[in-house]
């Protein structure tokens, strides 16, 4: 794991992100020898790139990136349901089509406005599974491994999330988790699991990746410990 991966290492405050990236010198967030380190560790192709222009900072955890083929792509939906789901991702897009533009906010302090998702809501995926009464959790399992993440059955239910394909009218890029990505725009960014590959019922929600590592569990925008601790 590099220092690129955390959503925020802690002694940066909010102030000097802030600064920094009003600025334009969104490498002195990092420091120096961090970058130096970052490059090393995934290469000049794949380094970290800082997109001033729109915002984006692209994160990985493992320093790669999973691959996209859709001949054999599959998102299996399991767990507490009374029929497992593995969705081709012709059958995925088969699905009803919902689109919403919202804000997306990273727990360092750096947001983009107004990006267009396109993709299906959970809702639609519960319709074919069928819940069972035991579930009260979502379990996201990213082809990253060890990337995971959970909601609770009611935050996963709140009307703008979704299981994301197209961003800004085309495809999900690959370093923004093609082919599908959760977004969930009332949560930091570290709950919107990206390369998503399993959606679970489970019995409840549990410490997802960052949350093992000291994140709050409940990453409410504005209202967890990404700011201001
Ligand atoms: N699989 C995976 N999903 C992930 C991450 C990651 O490292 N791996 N980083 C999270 C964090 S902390 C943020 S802010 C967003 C960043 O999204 P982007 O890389 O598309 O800009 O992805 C989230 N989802
Ligand atoms: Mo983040």
């Amino acid at each position: 794991m590099t220092d690129v991966d955390a959503p925020a290492p802690k002694r940066y405050g909010r102030g000097l992100f802030l600064a920094t990236v009003a600025g334009g010198l969104t490498s002195l967030a990092w420091g120096k020898p961090v970058w130096t380190k970052v490059s090393a560790a995934l290469g000049p192709a794949e380094s970290f790139v800082p997109l001033v222009p729109q915002g984006w900072r692209i994160y990985t955890v493992s320093g790669s990136m999973p691959t996209f083929d859709p001949a054999t792509w599959r998102l299996e939906v399991g767990g507490l349901v009374d029929r497992k789901l593995s969705l081709s991702y012709d059958e995925l897009r088969a699905l009803p089509r919902a689109s919403q533009v919202s804000d997306f906010h990273c727990v360092t302090g750096w947001s983009v406005k107004n990006v267009k998702w396109t993709g299906v809501r959970l809702a639609d995926i519960f319709g074919e599974a069928k819940l069972q009464s035991g579930a009260h959790g979502l379990q996201f399992v990213s082809a990253e491994v060890p990337y995971v993440d959970y909601l609770t059955l009611e935050q996963g239910r709140i009307p703008d999330v979704m299981l994301a394909y197209e961003m800004d009218g085309k495809p999900l890029p690959r370093e923004h988790g093609a082919p599908l990505r959760l977004v969930i725009p009332e949560m930091y960014g570290y709950k919107n699991v990206k390369w998503l590959r399993e959606v679970n019922l489970v019995p409840q929600a549990e410490p997802g990746y960052w949350e093992e590592l000291g994140y709050d569990r409940d990453a409410w925008v504005g209202r967890s410990n990404g700011y201001g601790s």
